[in-house]
């Protein structure tokens, strides 16, 4: 803050505001006295409607923002496109650009070659009309341009799915979106948004049609995200749709011959999609306030004949009947639709991937089992022995018509447990809150089954391989669109929050590398040595979770040792990990505890359930018993993951006798993967087919938590902002050099720094040197000038520009001047 100067623009930092904007009045060594502007009630949704009033004239301690004291004066109210653009860099900047761009309706903005979608929480329909989807293709794909063409759009999703489409259409090369962000910070809508408009963009460099989709594959594939968001979707405290499963979409794309003179041109031939870690938990029950998946509620609040057309034992029924889903205690409406009539709208697009008829059956059979099983209850026997018995009878029954299970089957598989020594076999009797759990795990299984075998057959009836006319080809163009949650961090943490943040600590290691390789990239388009960009890479967190000895190793030895345990998991994982700096542990905490210093933060995890959770499989009674069912899903499904039809054929073909298929077959049969090590080998082949394209990044902020229009919340999103790797992402491209100009905006800027009557010099470099060198001579460190200039822009190192904003200011007169101009300068 030294040499800071009355008038001067700044932020101060504040507990519930996180930055504030206000003018430096008067500073002595230690103090300072700022007037803070006016916001009327601008403030009220950060402050919970508390007012803003507290904010006049104040005095800051100055260690409290001394932190950007380097960093001003700062042109808040200048709205830009791009934030690399910010001409100082700072969080405070950062935070209110997007701010003002929300104010104004305009939820996107880009950062480099990423884009920040916040969510505005109402539809912006001018936003996604044809004429729009026909500007970014137009633009970005269709028309040659000599300079940067996201100059000529502002930030958009679109501007991202057209640059992918161009990116496989022309440059010939597999592309990917990864879309991130906490949950309800509008993930899968941006998602949707972009598919739709690259399922637009096959029509080619034409004007807009009004047509619908033109074929009937690229029907199915938009159509088959209502079905995943039915059956994989619930609402929850912070999202009334929110997707309780990550997926990855690959797009397919059929190449076609270019014709002379003219772009390549792609159709989407197909999609496939993986998903992710479903919510398991969810299916047998949920917090008050928050819901089951969506698909028990459309078909109990559909009309009876279309209830009883599932199944008979559900007419008249009601949601309330049932445990796992309860009470409905608010109003459910998505996409302004009833359940009745989403129901109604998921049959169509059911049918659209072929699940109909005997199969539409079989899996409501499945589905609505799962609602029976909730309602199974269990009483002890009585007698010496510790046997329990099906106290429901009726409901038993039920659940065994639905599922072809006979009924004293049913029963023995949930109250009796088989267990093996080497030499015999025998049954152990459950008590009854062991058999209500085993039913619970039955129930999970189900559920989760009949989810993977729909991915299954939305897949089968999407892929390109299977369903593209052109038949034959295997090579297609990819684009793969990536919806997985986002960071997690509550007041208590467990598995799955662990699980879910070590897939964001991979997907933010992948990002840090790609934009420090963007700016490799500019630099050498610049023609600038690159020679000190430092930035800081999650390595150490990600070999605490996975490395040798790390967590996941760990807690699966314990999970295979008979008497593991979560505490013996936490206390081996400490002292295991001592030298790690990413591992909080210490004396305070309870034995259950343990901390992880993450990317974005510091969580605290308890272990409660861990050894439970990650070994998750069903006891071998039900399994069986699953196989035994009449039910298809069930008796065939229970193992497969998903995949499209014929590879899920070639899977379960007989390995051949010798070679390398062999082992890896007999192998999964005997040992059951654990969660976690399913989920780590599901990513690295994730990140694997990632490495093979080009990602593009979109970063989804939600701005505040009342799903208020248009508003945005500072403290929130600053957070957010931090865990998206915004801040980092400038502060890499910034590291060697904080600032960048223009040729030509540098020249205009400080020319009357030139002595009079000095002659014009044409070469932008010839006449930035001439310029500049004698302002900031005597400025270099370690021997390197203090500005650099490159091709189109001139790079100043650390305090350079602040020192020519100075010398100009000293040139000009007065600071009040100054600001007036600075701020206009870079309007
Ligand atoms: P998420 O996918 O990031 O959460 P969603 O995409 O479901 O979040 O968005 C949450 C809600 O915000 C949606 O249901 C819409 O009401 C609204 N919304 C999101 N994007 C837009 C937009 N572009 N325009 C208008 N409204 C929007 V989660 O799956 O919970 O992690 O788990
Ligand atoms: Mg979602």
């Amino acid at each position: 803050m030294s040499g800071e100067k009355t008038g001067a623009e700044v932020f101060i930092k504040d507990k519930e505001l996180a930055w504030i904007p206000a003018r430096l009045l008067d500073m002595t060594a230690d103090k300072a006295t700022v007037s803070v502007p006016s916001y009327g009630d601008e403030l009220d949704i950060e402050m919970g409607g508390r007012g803003a009033s507290k904010w006049a004239d104040a005095t800051v301690n100055l260690k409290d923002y001394a932190e950007f004291g380097k960093q001003l004066p700062l042109q808040n109210n200048k709205i830009l496109d791009d934030m690399v653009d910010l001409p100082y860099l700072h969080e405070a900047a950062i935070l209110f650009n997007v701010k003002a761009r929300l104010k104004d309706a305009l939820p996107y903005t880009r950062t480099g070659d990423i884009v920040i979608a916040v969510n505005p929480y109402t539809w912006l329909t001018h936003l996604y009309a044809e004429d729009q989807q026909l500007l970014y293709a137009n633009r970005l794909v269709w028309e040659k341009h000599d300079q940067d063409p996201r100059k000529l759009v502002p930030p958009h999703v679109y501007e991202v799915s057209a640059l992918c489409y161009r990116g496989l259409a022309v440059d010939g090369r597999n592309q990917s979106i990864l879309v991130s962000g906490e949950s309800g910070a509008g993930k899968t809508e941006t998602v949707k948004i972009a598919m739709n408009h690259m399922a637009s963009l096959q029509r080619g460099p034409v004007k807009a049609t009004g047509e619908a989709y033109s074929s009937p594959v690229v029907k199915r594939i938009v159509d088959s995200n209502p079905i995943l968001e039915a059956f994989g979707n619930a609402k929850t405290r912070r999202n009334d749709n929110s997707s309780r499963f990550g997926k990855y979409i690959n797009l397919q794309f059929a190449r076609q011959a270019p014709q002379p003179g003219e772009v390549d041109i792609c159709n989407l031939a197909g999609s496939k999609c993986n998903v992710y870690l479903l919510e398991k938990t969810r299916i047998v029950g949920h917090d008050e306030v928050e819901g089951a998946y969506h698909i028990f509620y459309q078909i109990l609040n559909s009309p009876d004949d279309i209830k009883a057309g599932l199944n008979p034992c559900l007419k008249g029924s009601k949601c309330e009947d049932y445990k796992y889903v309860g009470k409905l205690n608010f109003v459910r409406k998505i996409d302004g639709m009833s359940d009745a009539e989403n129901f109604e709208h998921l049959t169509n697009s059911l049918g659209l991937v072929g699940v109909s008829g005997e199969s539409y059956q079989t899996m409501f059979s499945a589905i609505v089992s799962v609602l029976i099983l909730g309602n199974m209850s269990f009483q002890d026997k009585g007698g010496d022995d510790e046997k329990s018995e099906v106290k429901s009878t009726d409901v038993c029954k039920q659940a065994s018509d639905l599922l072809g299970i006979p009924m004293e089957v049913l029963e023995l598989s949930f109250t009796e447990r088989t267990m093996k020594t080497r030499n015999e076999e025998y049954k152990v009797p459950l008590k009854h809150p062991i058999a209500k759990e085993g039913c619970d795990s039955f129930a999970k299984e189900i559920y989760a089954r009949s989810f993977l075998w729909l991915v299954r057959e939305i897949n089968s009836a999407t892929s390109a391989e299977e369903n593209y006319e052109g038949g034959g080809q295997s090579d297609f163009g990819i684009i793969g669109l990536l919806d997985i949650f986002g960071f997690e961090s509550f007041p208590v943490n467990g598995f799955e929050q662990l699980c879910i943040n070590y897939c964001n600590e991979k997907l933010q290691q992948k990002f840090t590398k790609d934009i420090f390789q963007s700016v490799q990239e500019e630099y050498k388009y610049e023609g600038i040595d690159l020679d000190d960009i430092k930035f800081d890479d999650n390595s150490d967190v990600l070999d605490l979770i996975e490395g040798r000895g790390g967590l996941l190793a760990m807690l699966n030895e314990e999970c295979v040792r008979p008497s593991g345990n979560d505490g013996a998991f936490v206390s081996k994982a400490v002292s295991g990990n001592k030298k790690s700096k990413c591992l909080l542990a210490d004396m305070r905490m309870g034995p259950l505890e343990f901390g992880i210093h993450h990317y974005a933060g510091k969580v605290m995890y308890n272990a409660g359930g861990f050894v439970g959770r990650n070994t998750d499989s069903l006891p071998v009674d039900l399994k069986k018993c699953a196989l035994a069912s009449t039910n298809d899903i069930l008796a065939n499904h229970l193992e497969n993951d998903a995949m499209t039809k014929t590879e899920s054929k070639a899977a379960a073909a007989p390995p051949p006798a010798s070679g390398k298929g062999a082992p890896r077959r007999g192998k999964s049969n005997l040992v059951s993967d654990t969660v976690w090590t399913k989920f780590k080998t599901q990513l690295n082949s994730l990140m694997a087919g990632l490495a093979l394209t080009s990602s593009r990044y979109i970063r989804c902020l939600k701005p505040n938590k009342f799903k208020k229009a248009l508003k945005m919340q500072h403290l929130t999103t600053i957070e957010q902002l931090r865990c998206a790797g915004v801040v980092a992402a400038v502060t890499i491209s910034r590291s060697a050099f904080p600032n960048k100009l223009d040729h030509v905006g540098c020249l205009e800027r400080f020319r009357m720094m030139r002595e009079a009557g000095a002659k014009e010099i044409e070469d932008p470099v010839e006449a930035l040197n001439d310029l500049l060198d004698p302002v900031l001579k005597g400025r270099e460190e370690d021997g390197k000038k203090a500005y650099v200039p490159g091709k189109t822009k001139v790079y100043f190192r650390a305090g350079a520009l602040e020192f020519l904003e100075n010398e100009r200011a000293k040139h000009l007169g007065k600071w009040a001047i100054h600001f007036q101009k600075v701020t206009r300068a870079y309007l």
